[in-house]
């Protein structure tokens, strides 16, 4: 007896399955296992125990291994085009801004637009190497960096806007290519940064991309 019904409707072959026929046979290869219904309930009880258990335990590995790999990726991937996209967007809107305004102090105790992008290229920089080295050994100790005195010490304010977007644009992108070349694998690294507790590279990239777009809706704003 054949499972499917193959009918010609309107010129197309149609295809359906036949469910009755599906359970008929079902059932019989159930009860060439189990013995027909009735004959021994206790062992019947016991092969749906161990069926239910067995599709449960499947659910909860499946829903893990989805977390573990394909949410850990999709989040990834999340993470990477939402970057190329404020590094690709942010460009024309930089260059728009002129020297002399990227020059101005909001108060005396705040950074000005250049320091912010000086203090965008230090963490670009920071985030470099921990990126790279991280990816050598499963575990690595980095110290954090100062941004006060990390800005202070150049003298951002002396710089040319202009050079600094073009560097800021061109580190980004090279610092984006290397995020994505990053293996699965390497994404769990374990990274100390100065005193704090550790944590992982993928929260690292994820941490940096934050932090840029962070300080980018502070120089646009
Ligand atoms: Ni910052």
């Amino acid at each position: 007896m054949p499972f499917v019904d193959c009918t010609f409707k309107n010129g197309y072959l149609s295809i359906v399955p036949d469910k009755l026929i599906l359970w008929e046979r079902l059932k019989a290869m159930i009860f060439s296992i189990l013995g027909p219904p009735g004959g021994d309930a206790m062992k019947m009880l016991a092969w749906l125990i161990a069926i239910m258990v067995t599709l449960w335990v499947l659910t909860v590995a499946s829903k893990w291994l989805a977390e573990k790999i394909w949410k850990g990726k999709a989040r990834m991937l999340d993470t990477l085009g939402d970057y190329k996209t404020v590094v690709a967007q942010a460009l024309p809107r930089l260059l728009r801004i002129s020297d002399a305004e990227s020059d101005v102090h909001p108060s005396p105790e705040k950074w000005s637009k250049k320091e912010i992008l000086g203090h965008l290229i230090d963490s670009a920089s920071n985030n470099h190497q921990r990126f790279v080295r991280a990816q050598l050994s499963s575990e690595i100790k980095l110290p954090e960096y100062e941004q006060e005195t990390w800005v202070r010490t150049q003298g951002y304010q002396g710089e040319s806007w202009e050079n600094l977007v073009h560097l800021w644009r061109l580190y980004n992108l090279h610092l984006l290519h290397v995020a994505e070349a990053i293996p699965d694998d390497r994404l769990k690294s374990r990274c100390f940064i100065g005193e704090n507790e550790p944590v992982t590279l993928e929260f690292l990239v994820t941490d940096y991309v934050r932090h840029v777009k962070h300080h980018l809706d502070q120089i646009f704003s």
